[in-house]
């Protein structure tokens, strides 16, 4: 699927980043290229086309671009940038919180680092970004090693041979400009951070490494680990060890042809403590090939559904939930390290939360490991939101990757109980195939794990359904909905019923209400906390009455910065739907909730 999927997108750009990210890049031998990056804001593109606007770095010669980092030959030489003497950012981190002229800006930056190096021969040493916002095309030394689009998955290059003893200059042209024909599309209701937004590191693995591999519980079998390791590099016949000491398993088994060994181990299931919110036991997994060797740390748990069940570990759980954006309101921009990421995660698990949703794209893989470790389990989601250019195939290709690379980086994460495949996208017949097809590729990536999307509901009167032929392709019945905020209002809102005609589990996706922090009034006047109050009571009532209901996360943890939020006196371009405010300050809802799921807590003991 993988080499398909890359297969396509050199249709769509001449360079793309090379090699599969590698599994578990933090447990690599690395070096972070994190810190203070120089950055020239290039509005024009004036870095990257010469006058006739052709890409300097497809000419013959391929110099001429800001790449190049040059510096003027003697007095009589023209240089009209310099990445010395300009400013920094810091990285990982957008710029439009970093610089306030570029708060709105949508277009270019270059951003340049240099960092030493020690190459040894018979190592690989691959450059890794775990995201940038949305198009990254990235030089080494003056060379191009390729580009990248999608603004939240990572990818990296083979820099074997190409780093330099002693000083390297990394420049990455970095922009976010918005187009239909992109994944998300023009159209969101979050900021467009633009940058490196992800750590940037150099990894260090043997000639011959681990590239990738699974290790997760059989599918219907809590008995057994089946996974697979795959080996780059020298392949063929390689022994392969996989080990959990604390469980005393251990298994020694061969590559084939392709390099890749397909892993079963018997487990003693009397011993095993397997993941769950309540006991998020991680084991450490040692995985050893010729001199390579990595440890992670895994958890071991069962997700399925039965009938209206949802099963974890066999066990009925009720998902309380609440959705996130990357960001953090206290601090502008996205999230930037695992501090952030904890207190987010500390306040869903303040409100008895034992499920979050990462709306509406992926969230960094560190955040995914603190829910591993948290006990929260999550939807992952990528960003096909809205609508979408339904009928073009590299569009489709690259939903697909980047829906790829999620399956690919998250695959070993207990936490992750489901894959969504996008955000309300309207029904009509491209969306339901193009959407169809995305259900199949998760399905064909991770067999293990559920399928969902957040679809929409459709009003006849008084009754509220849910019919998306797109359904009968998920696990779930799940669906956002907005009953007294975008429709009705507190007063009338009950006056509405749910008909939801799959006999599958219900989650509700999003509900919610904007409430400005700090503003008090009667619960009939819009934007008041008690107005926002109001509504978790009310819906509440509603969504107790469907009898699937097996989940929820409302919607949204934080209040977040959004350009479609201009009104001065409430949003003032935040989106102001959060059980926290802006400061940190929980909002009356948040109480409510934390209640209800005390409730739900004891019902599904
Ligand atoms: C939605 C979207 C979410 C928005 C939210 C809102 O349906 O899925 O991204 O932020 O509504 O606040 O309007």
């Amino acid at each position: 699927m993988r080499r398909f999927l890359l297969a396509a997108c050199l249709a769509v750009s001449a360079a793309v980043a090379t090699a599969a990210p590698l599994q578990n890049i933090y447990g690599r031998q690395h070096q972070l290229l994190d810190g203070r990056w120089n950055y020239i804001v290039d509005p024009y593109e004036t870095g990257f086309y010469n006058y006739r606007r052709e890409p300097y770095d497809q000419s013959a010669s391929g110099v001429g671009g800001f790449y190049d980092d040059r510096k003027p030959r003697d007095k009589d030489d023209v240089v009209e940038y310099s990445f010395d003497g300009s400013p920094t950012l810091a990285i990982p981190g957008d710029w439009n919180s970093q610089n306030a002229k570029l708060e709105f800006y949508e277009g270019t930056v270059w951003l340049r680092r240099q960092f030493n190096a020690a190459p040894q021969a018979g190592k690989r040493y691959f450059l890794y970004f775990g995201a940038v916002n949305y198009e990254a095309h990235v030089y080494l030394n003056g060379k191009k090693l390729g580009s990248h689009k999608g603004g939240f998955t990572p990818f990296q290059f083979d820099v074997t041979g190409r780093l330099q003893a002693g000083e390297n200059t990394l420049v990455v042209k970095a922009d976010n400009t918005r187009h239909q024909d992109d994944i998300p599309t023009v159209n969101t209701d979050w900021w467009n951070y633009g940058g490196i937004t992800r750590d940037v590191l150099l990894a260090e693995t043997p000639d011959s490494y681990i590239e990738d591999y699974q290790i997760q519980l059989a599918k219907g079998d809590m008995g057994r680990i089946e996974g697979y390791v795959q080996l780059a590099g020298v392949q063929h016949a390689q022994e392969v060890t996989v080990s959990i000491a604390e469980l005393g398993v251990k298994t020694a088994v061969r590559t084939d042809d392709h390099g890749r060994a397909v892993v079963s181990i018997a487990l003693p299931k009397a011993k095993v403590r397997y993941w769950s919110p309540e006991d998020p036991k991680l084991y450490a997994v040692s995985i050893a090939a010729g001199a390579d060797k990595l440890d992670d740390r895994i958890g071991l748990r069962s997700i399925v559904t039965r009938g209206q069940d949802i099963l974890l570990n066999g066990k009925p759980v009720f998902l309380r939930g609440v959705s996130l954006h990357d960001e953090n309101p206290l601090i502008p921009g996205r999230l930037r390290g695992a501090g952030d990421m904890r207190m987010m995660l500390q306040w869903a698990k303040e409100m008895n939360c034992n499920y979050v949703r990462l709306a509406h794209y992926p969230h960094s893989e560190e955040m995914i490991r603190l829910a591993d470790e948290m006990g929260l389990m999550v939807w992952a989601e990528v960003p096909v939101y809205w609508t979408i250019s339904w009928d073009k195939p590299e569009v489709y290709a690259n939903a697909a990757q980047q829906l790829t690379d999620l399956v690919v980086r998250d695959k070993n994460r207990a936490s992750v109980v489901i894959w969504s495949i996008g955000n309300e996208t309207p029904v009509s017949a491209p969306r339901n195939v193009f959407m169809g097809k995305l259900a199949d590729t998760v399905r064909s990536l991770d067999g293990t794990r559920l399928v969902g999307a957040a679809l929409e509901v459709h009003r006849n009167g008084d009754v509220v359904t849910v019919e998306d032929p797109l359904a009968d392709k998920l696990d779930l019945a799940s669906f956002n909905e907005y009953a007294g905020w975008y429709w009705s209002n507190n007063r009338e809102m009950l006056k509405f019923s749910f008909k939801v005609n799959y006999n599958k589990p219900v989650l509700v996706t999003e509900f919610g209400a904007d409430a400005l922090g700090g503003y008090h009034a009667d619960s009939d006047t819009r934007w008041s906390e008690e107005y926002q109050d109001q509504l978790y009571k009310n819906t509440f009532k509603l969504l107790d009455a469907i009898p699937g209901l097996r989940g929820m996360t409302p919607w949204v943890l934080t209040d977040f910065r959004s350009p479609r939020r201009p009104n001065p006196v409430y949003q003032d371009y935040w989106n102001r739907k959060g059980l926290i405010s802006e400061t940190g300050k929980k909002k009356q809802a948040f109480y409510t909730l934390k209640s209800y799921y005390e409730q739900k807590q004891e019902q599904y003991k």
